[in-house]
């Protein structure tokens, strides 16, 4: 499999998010992608890879124009380590006429929790090529891609930054996968992906479903209502299961299972997973009670879609943590053959018995093979 990811990323470190009226500590860490870095490091069949380059253009087919260059120019404006918070508060389209870019903020910020820094720009970008990089190894016939991106994406809208997102990466991502027919996005992140919700609302070639917390005790509290369906031709193609706080992976299972049940349904030619980790018991924002294990039970279920799937990295902030659950996660998927066994074997998974998902005749899953796709190999 390959794994894409930008260390430009590391450079990024906001202190503070406005959240309640007061400023907490910011828990989106440099620390959380070296956690699931040195976790995948030296574990077999993974190729790591520097996404290339984002060609700006791309953002514009999910994100406003205005957005991105207000994103570009307010970053820009900053000095390295300056944290910037928007001082409007409501959306005024006056706001846009502003020639000020951190009054134009003002229109586009959705909430409070994420300032912008002048490294906010450059690390958002290389956390989208991330994400586009891996739609484009599914693309070239890959069955399974990881997007270790930071920062994460589900919380950004078309036009509006919040949760510690700025582009929204698995629209991006899903975007980019159209042309080879339907997406669905499944969102298991903690929280509702409001951005990812508001994008395909009137869409019907991507399907979104997510599990999250529900909008009564958990962020972003205004989405993710089971009544959010979708509109136009996009209703229907919207599916939201909220759970209440002390969620376990018995109750959760369920509810992926119908979740899942919709996604095949709607017979989507790819998958893009928004993976988060907030949903570990031992989170400091969430409530959920999933354990590392329940990462393998998970990954064994999305499996058995049996479509090309994107992992893409959303939340997940026990940093000690975040490597044992993707470790667990991709041991959960079938696992590919030993180059040059294939024949020798059927269609069983080899090695470490984690997975239980028996999804036999996985044929799109290949073995190991020769490099030659977009990125530079890094290791
Ligand atoms: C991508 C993602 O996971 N974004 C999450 C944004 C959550 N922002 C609100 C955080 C609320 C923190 N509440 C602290 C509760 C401590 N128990
Ligand atoms: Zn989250």
């Amino acid at each position: 499999m390959r794994v894409f990811h930008s260390d430009i990323e590391q450079d990024y470190h906001p202190g503070s998010s406005f959240f309640c009226g007061r400023f907490t500590s910011y828990p989106d860490v440099p620390g959380r992608t070296r956690s699931i870095l040195s976790a995948l490091e030296g574990r077999e069949g993974l190729r790591f890879h520097k996404p290339p380059p984002l060609e700006p253009h791309l953002l514009e087919s999910v994100h406003d124009p205005g957005y991105v260059a207000m994103l570009a120019e307010v970053c820009g404006s900053l000095k390295p380590g300056e944290e910037c918070f928007p001082f409007h508060a409501r959306p005024l389209p006056l706001l846009l006429r502003s020639p000020y870019p951190r009054v134009r903020m003002g229109y586009y910020a959705l909430d409070g929790s994420t300032p912008l820094m002048r490294e906010s720009y450059p690390a958002g970008i290389s956390s989208a090529a991330s994400a586009l990089a891996g739609a484009d190894a599914l693309l070239e016939g890959e069955p399974w891609a990881y997007a270790l991106a930071r920062p994460p994406g589900h919380h950004a809208g078309a036009a509006g930054f919040a949760g510690y997102c700025l582009f929204n990466n698995a629209a991006l991502a899903a975007q980019a996968l159209l042309p080879r027919g339907k997406v669905a996005i499944v969102d298991v992140d903690y929280h509702h992906g409001n951005g990812s919700q508001e994008i395909f609302w009137e869409r019907d070639d991507v399907f979104y479903a997510s599990l999250h917390c529900r909008p009564e005790e958990a962020y972003p509290y205004v989405t993710g209502e089971a009544e959010e369906r979708g509109a136009g031709v996009g209703r229907g193609h919207n599916l939201n299961l909220p759970l209440p706080g002390g969620t376990d992976w018995a109750a959760y299972r369920p509810q992926l299972e119908k979740a899942l049940d919709a996604v095949q349904a709607f017979d989507p030619a790819s998958i893009v997973l928004s993976l988060g980790f907030d949903t570990l018991a031992s989170d400091p924002i969430g409530s959920f009670a999933l354990r590392v294990e329940d990462y393998s039970a998970m990954a064994g279920l999305i499996a058995q879609l049996d479509r090309p799937t994107l992992l893409l990295q959303e939340g997940g902030y026990d940093v000690e943590s975040l490597g044992d659950c993707i470790a667990a996660f991709l041991a959960g998927l079938p696992q590919p053959h030993p180059a040059g066994e294939r024949a020798a074997h059927g269609s069983g998974a080899s090695g470490n018995g984690a997975s239980g998902n028996g999804a036999s005749g996985n044929s799109g899953h290949r073995a190991p093979q020769n490099e030659g796709g977009r990125g530079e190999p890094v290791s």
